[in-house]
């Protein structure tokens, strides 16, 4: 038996696990295992189309692969609980691979492609990955260089596989993923030593408040649970054609129920690179998508397109699912009309809780409200800052805890200590209010976040980076308007006497040190003095009214 190593993870408590275990909630079945199980009910049925290279794979083909690389990567000298980064763009690979990880046990740590050196080192280092798993290049940005500047810096890390044209001693991804030739004797060995319930399935990373970037351990039983009770909620079944055209390694598209959602089902995956509705349109048409999930911005997006170009492209669509930032009431409210399908909205979190609109709900509710809870095991609290509950109708902090909501984040006691609350009650920051019908409207939230656009960007990860730049007073990150995303990352700075600060100068040292894009201020206002407030903090508020005024008196 292999040990196994559970240090860095917060367990449930014994007796929520058993309440969980008694009430069926966790089933003690590993997420591959039931994946092989849909398969086999439909093994010719095709499981994934991936539209960027025209690969269409059938379950069995799906099942043969990931078995085959599960095997492989067990042979290289990867053991069950060992931690694999992914840094994959959406396409049959990721899901191959992923579905290889969860049968043979090895761990993957589901990173984004836009994250660059300074969140893969952080991370790679802290799940002390020993592979590297990314595509060749993504828009033109070469991961081979990364991959090679990562194996120097991070001790644990000993492979690179790359998808596409792999160089020096990098293994290609797709030989990794290759059919095997003994498939019922690959299977019968991984089904003997398949991980546990209690084992993790995948490390998600936290959209995150604090100055690090941090991990949330979801397990095999959690994460089930987490699938299922989402894909009950947004009525998937064996016919469905689900879309994944947001970053597929995020929970919403992996888990709510999306990708793993559908094969859990038999249902079949369509891939696509990015969300962009003149290349994705016709790929719905063509593929009778019936279901997918997208941000605001992205909706948005698609119903200025729809309402341009009338591309009658969307009849097979049955339900669109936004979520991840606040989407605007008036933009709901043309998902119907425009699109012509039923809108859920989604507000939910990597850290565990979801709640969705239900497809039967009234108009009113779908268009104004984030939803309910997917499980009935979902504990969910409003309360005031002195922690007490609040009744209906008055906004306040969300704490929540329930069978997929894990009680702390991985190796991370500081961090733990500030998001979860005495009773293991984890408090995501939002300021929500529960309706008498039980729907939540996210009102707002009290942590100190930018949400561009469903991407999240920590204002205090961005100072504390911007403040290696020598000579520099107070520095502070908030949300700016973006008419598009919602919000965009602008940054103050105070500057002694006879120094500047550019936009060019930030952005060139946070290109520099290799973090993602999407984290980069796209203002910058130097102030003579930052506004503070009573007790003598920065305060935020003010800056982001300020920076609004500014941004109106510009346009
Ligand atoms: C999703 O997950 P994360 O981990 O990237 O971000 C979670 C945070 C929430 O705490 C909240 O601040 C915000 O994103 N959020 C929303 C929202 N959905 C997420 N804020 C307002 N309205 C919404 N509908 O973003 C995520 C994970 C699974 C499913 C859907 C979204």
């Amino acid at each position: 038996m292999v040990k196994h190593s559970s240090e860095g993870i917060v367990p449930w408590p014994e007796q929520d696990a058993e309440r969980y275990r008694g009430a069926g909630y966790w089933e003690d079945r590993p997420l591959g295992t039931q994946i092989l199980e849909a398969a086999d009910r439909v093994p010719d049925h095709i499981a994934v189309v991936d539209a960027a290279d025209g690969t269409r794979m059938s379950y069995a083909e799906l099942v043969d692969r990931a078995d085959a690389a599960a095997e492989r990567m067990l042979a290289m000298g990867l053991r069950r609980d060992d931690r694999v980064m992914v840094v994959l763009p959406n396409g049959w690979q990721f899901i191959v691979f992923t579905l290889a990880c969860l049968r043979s046990g090895v761990i993957p740590v589901m990173a984004l492609p836009a994250h660059r050196q300074y969140e893969l080192r952080f991370l790679s280092n802290l799940a002390e990955a020993r592979a590297f798993v990314a595509a060749d290049a993504v828009k033109g940005f070469d991961y081979q260089d990364l991959a090679e500047e990562l194996r120097a810096e991070v001790p644990t890390l000993e492979w690179a596989v790359i998808s596409g044209a792999a160089r020096g001693g990098n293994l290609t991804l797709e030989e990794l993923l290759a059919p095997g030739d003994d498939p019922e004797g690959a299977r019968a060995r991984l089904d003997r030593d398949r991980p546990e319930g209690d084992d993790p399935a995948l490390f998600l990373l936290s959209g995150g408040t604090t100055g690090l970037p941090k991990l949330i351990v979801r397990t095999h039983n959690d994460y089930v649970h987490n699938i299922k009770a989402t894909t009950a909620v947004s009525a998937l079944d064996e016919d469905s054609v689900y879309l994944v055209a947001m970053p597929v390694s995020h929970n919403f598209p992996l888990a709510c129920p999306g990708v793993l959602g559908a094969l859990l089902l038999g249902a079949r995956v369509i891939s696509v690179p990015s969300p962009n509705p003149a290349k994705i349109f016709p790929v719905i048409a063509a593929e009778s998508v019936t279901d997918t999930a997208v941000v605001p911005a992205v909706a948005q997006k698609w119903i200025e397109f729809e309402q341009e170009h009338r591309t009658g492209n969307l009849e097979s669509l049955r339900a669109v699912q936004v979520g991840g930032s606040r989407m605007p009431d008036e933009l709901a409210r043309k998902v119907r009309s425009v699109l012509g399908c039923t809108l859920q909205q989604v507000f939910g979190m990597a850290e565990g809780l979801i709640n969705m609109t239900r497809l039967d709900d009234p108009e009113e509710v779908i268009c104004t409200t984030q939803g309910r809870p997917v499980s009935e095991a979902d504990e969910v609290r409003i309360v005031d800052p002195l922690m007490e509950d609040l009744p209906d109708g008055s906004p306040g902090a969300i704490l929540t805890r329930g069978p997929y909501t894990p009680r702390g984040y991985y190796s991370a006691p500081e961090a733990n200590a500030k998001s979860f609350a005495p009773g293991g009650w984890y408090s995501s920051g939002d300021i929500v209010e529960r309706r008498s019908d039980g729907n939540l409207v996210v009102q707002g939230r009290d942590k100190d976040m930018i949400n561009r656009g469903g991407e999240k960007v920590s204002a205090e990860e961005i100072e504390s980076l911007v403040h290696q730049i020598p000579g520099l007073g107070i520095v502070a990150a908030v949300s700016m308007p973006d008419e598009v995303l919602g919000e965009k990352v602008c940054l103050y700075a105070q500057v002694p006497a006879g120094g500047t600060l550019t936009l060019e100068r930030v952005q060139r040292h946070l290109k520099d040190i290799g973090v993602a894009e999407y984290k980069i201020p796209e203002k910058v206002v130097v102030v003579e003095e930052i506004p503070k407030t009573k007790v003598g903090k920065i305060d935020k508020k003010a800056l982001r009214v300020d920076v609004a005024e500014r941004m109106s008196d510009e346009s």
